[in-house]
């Protein structure tokens, strides 16, 4: 039953390791489920928001960004373990209020994880703390809009960043940017920025968009899945319906992992007699255990086995109408892949030909197949070279624009690609500002903003004066923990949009206002039309709308639309071209504004109100048209790279546990790697701790090395894990401060949070 916050924080001291799961799933997951629920919300509030969750005209699931089936299969709850602990992170009746604050200066914040920050409750008043003070107080909401108006008219628009966090809705989305570039700036980095920028960065030139091409309804017609580089298991539950459906029907499926993660072997449906008593249902055919960063020499291999096998039988592999028709530059593809060492392909992989060979097979033999990936290939160096590598795959075989083909980045936020869609992006395109100009009468900046990366550059080197954060939480995000949160304390003014206490009201600016706001399965009602409704776009490009009915934690809470409008009308005077007021009194203003703006939107507000929303244009899959600068799909070619670790060293990825959400935990267990009760480990193959004569439980300080300088991060310890050899895997965020800020994905500029070169060093007792 319902339970006051916690006092006691981690206690590292009390980790417990077990055998790591073989089956995701299954009833223990709908009890963990419904326990986090009531602990933090009570009965009422659980059953109501569970029930609600993904369903026609329902609350839109905060967890992740995998799509429900449009047609009628939705089950009576779609839902899954991790989306209930969303749900009950958001619906807690645990409150962070002014007496809250004040009993906890920042020097008591300061000490604590992340899991105790967040476990305080939903935060119920504007609160301010500024230079020289030792807790937040509350502050009323005009003071803090015209605290922040004045702020940012004494500053330059370049000294100002809005940061996205990926849950924030379409409309909110829309009037923010429209607020950023109001003032003049494009100064809009956002969580995708670390996350699936590589996938954006390799699509878009060759594919001609920067999404995925695939809808749910093409996993009933596939013939082979690849799954690469995730974690579905954790990450997208809902994913592994999807799958197990999929094989049932006969589909082949290969999953591609350092880590023989739960999901990628059984599901236990818990939907299902079967799932909930029985030993599950194997999810993958084939499990490619690779080593991190191999996954570029991987689909290089399997190009040239897809040639050569062409070679052998002519016209029986490719399709040579869709090559000729619509693709460009396969001939220099060809003449790099022509040849192949398999002994540096062993090595990049950690794999042999013979597996790499026999997923060849598999690929030869489809006449359908989906590629599916997420953050184990975005977050390295040669991330886009690694996308694009798959995008020749897919293009060899025609995999775009039939019934069960196509990429599948799977996105993180519930709406993170709808943020972009809406024009957060800090590179926009000319003619998407023209038209926002056109709209509204304004005039856009045209120079490029900075992104995640740049703008934690910029608070190094002292150039933001003001930061805004529409959700999230920057500091803990970032890479080099140590340098972002320096800087942010150098900031002028942070302001931040927030449900809950996190990190980065702790290392916040000289002045510091934090905004709370409703959140998702929140009432939004206080309207003069009546309560209104919001929309997202999920990871396969499906509109629809999102409306919360629980009753907010406190009646200090603000919509984020009225609060973007409030911040505008602050800083840019209420005379204004853009009548921020009407937005924010009736939405379906805002969403006439982005019909008239944004392709794809055209009539949105009848649209998004039909049963299933809708879905966006997606060229390549619609028509097999693809709007690159040369107008057709394009092969690249990219040279072999990999991530070879040097004596005494290990690959390092940083990935979520089981019982978190980004820098959000639920509880401190990663359930299917069998960890309990602790965070500071790194997971280790036992060969390669026998190697570096070091042991099974055993606390050290993580080095990392990086063009000349080291990172350290102490006290980890060492857990002998099946990972692939070589490698070697931590928790984010906790591993974000061995993060070199230069350490990043080329073309996209994602930080290299999974392509760490590290070395151990023993800790005495
Ligand atoms: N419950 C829950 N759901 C979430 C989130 C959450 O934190 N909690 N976060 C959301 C967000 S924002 C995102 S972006 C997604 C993230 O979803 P995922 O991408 O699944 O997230 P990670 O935990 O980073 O897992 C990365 C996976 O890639 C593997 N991997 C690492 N390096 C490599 C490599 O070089 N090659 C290959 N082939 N695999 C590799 C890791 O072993 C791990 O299984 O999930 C979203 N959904
Ligand atoms: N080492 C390492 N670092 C990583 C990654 C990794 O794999 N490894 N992954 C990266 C990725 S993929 C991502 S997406 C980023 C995540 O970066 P962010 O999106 O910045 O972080 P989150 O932890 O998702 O944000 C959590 C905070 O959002 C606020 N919040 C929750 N709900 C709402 C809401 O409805 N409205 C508002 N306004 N605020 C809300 C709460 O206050 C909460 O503290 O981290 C990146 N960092
Ligand atoms: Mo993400």
């Amino acid at each position: 039953m319902f339970r006051p916050a916690p006092s006691e924080d981690i206690d590292e001291s009390r980790l417990e390791v077990s055998e790591p799961k073989t089956s995701a799933a299954g009833v223990k997951a709908v009890q963990v489920a419904l326990e986090r629920g009531l602990a933090q919300a009570g009965v009422t509030r659980t059953v109501r928001s569970m029930l609600r969750v993904n369903q026609r005209h329902g609350v839109d699931c905060p967890g992740c960004a995998w799509p429900e089936p449009i047609d009628g299969r939705r089950r009576p709850a779609e839902f899954c373990e991790n989306g209930a602990k969303a749900l009950a992170e958001e619906n807690t009746r645990r409150t962070a209020d002014p007496a809250w604050w004040a009993a906890h200066p920042i020097s008591v914040l300061r000490e604590k994880t992340e899991y105790w920050l967040g476990n305080q409750g939903r935060i119920t008043e504007p609160m301010m703390i500024e230079e020289g003070q030792a807790a937040y107080r509350p502050i009323s909401w005009a003071d803090a809009f015209e605290r922040i108006g004045q702020h940012i008219r004494a500053t330059t628009p370049e000294k100002c960043v809005f940061y996205t966090s990926g849950r924030t809705a379409n409309e909110t989305a829309f009037m923010y940017q429209l607020f950023a570039r109001s003032l003049g700036t494009n100064n809009l980095p956002d969580c995708s920025n670390m996350c699936h920028e590589s996938s954006g960065a390799a699509l878009t030139p060759t594919i001609g968009i920067g999404k995925g091409t695939v809808s749910l309804a093409d996993f009933d017609d596939a013939e082979l899945i690849f799954t690469v580089g995730q974690n579905p298991g954790t990450n997208h539950p809902r994913m592994l319906s999807a799958l197990a459906d999929a094989r049932r029907r006969g589909a082949t499926v290969v999953a591609v992992n350092p880590l023989p993660e739960a999901g990628l072997l059984n599901f236990k449906d818990p939907q299902t007699v079967r799932g909930a008593l029985g030993d599950g249902e194997r999810i993958s055919d084939e499990f490619l255990q690779i080593r991190v960063g191999g996954d570029l020499a991987l689909f290089q291999a399997l190009g040239h086995l897809l040639l050569d096998a062409e070679e052998q039988a002519p016209g029986t592999v490719l399709d040579h109408e869709f090559l000729a028709s619509v693709t460009e530059g396969l001939a220099e593809y060809r003449a790099a892949r022509a040849s192949l060492d398999w002994d540096v392909i062993e090595e990049a992989t950690g794999l042999s030909q013979e597996e790499i060979t026999r997923v060849a097979q598999l690929l030869i033999k489809s006449k359908a197949t989906i590629v599916c990936w997420a953050l184990g290939l975005t977050q390295q160096p040669h991330s886009v070279d690694t996308i694009r590598e798959i995008v020749n795959v897919l293009l060899l075989q025609g995999n775009f624009g039939k019934p069960g083909a196509g990429a599948c980045p799977v996105r993180g936020h519930s709406n993170v690609q709808g943020d972009r869609t809406m024009g957060i992006w800090e590179k926009p395109r000319d003619g998407w500002l023209d038209r926002l100009d056109a709209e509204f009468g304004i005039e856009s900046p045209r120079e490029h903003g900075y992104d995640s990366v740049q703008a934690q550059q910029a608070f190094e080197h002292g150039d933001v004066d003001v930061f805004v954060a529409m959700g999230g939480n920057f500091a803990l995000a970032c890479s080099d923990t140590e340098a972002i949160e320096e800087g942010m304390q150098r900031a002028g003014l942070t302001v931040h949009i927030s449900t809950k206490p996190n990190r980065s009201h702790v290392v916040h600016g000289k002045t510091s206002i934090i905004m709370p706001t409703l959140g998702r399965t929140d009432r939004d009602d206080k309207h003069p039309g009546g309560p209104q409704f919001l929309s997202v776009e999920d990871s396969m490009s499906v509109i629809k709308s999102t409306q919360g009915r629980l009753e907010p934690v406190s009646d200090h809470l603000l919509a984020e639309p009225v609060i973007v409008a409030r911040m505008a009308a602050a800083t840019l005077g209420e005379d204004h071209a853009v009548d921020w007021r009407a937005m924010a009194e009736d939405y379906d203003v805002i969403r006439d504004h982005i019909s008239r703006v944004i392709p794809g939107f055209e009539d949105f507000n009848a649209r998004v109100r039909q049963r299933n929303g809708f879905v966006l244009p997606n060229p390549p899959r619609d028509t097999r048209s693809f709007a690159t600068a040369q107008g057709k799909a394009q092969f690249t070619v990219s040279e072999l790279e990999y991530l070879p670790a040097r004596p005494g060293h290990l690959i390092l990825q940083t990935l979520r546990s089981h019982d978190q959400y980004n820098t959000t935990f639920y509880g401190q267990d990663d359930r299917y790697r069998g960890i309990k009760n602790g965070r500071r480990v790194i997971l280790v193959h036992p060969e390669d701790l026998a190697e570096l004569g070091l042991a099974d439980r055993q606390v050290v300080d993580v080095v990392s090395t990086f063009a000349g300088s080291e990172r350290r991060a102490e006290a980890f310890r060492l857990v002998s894990y099946p990972t692939a050899r070589g490698c070697a895997a931590a928790y984010f965020p906790e591993a974000n401060a061995l993060v070199h800020r230069e350490l990043v994905a080329r073309e996209s500029n994602t930080p290299g949070f999974k392509a760490m070169t590290v070395r151990f060093e023993p800790r005495q007792g």
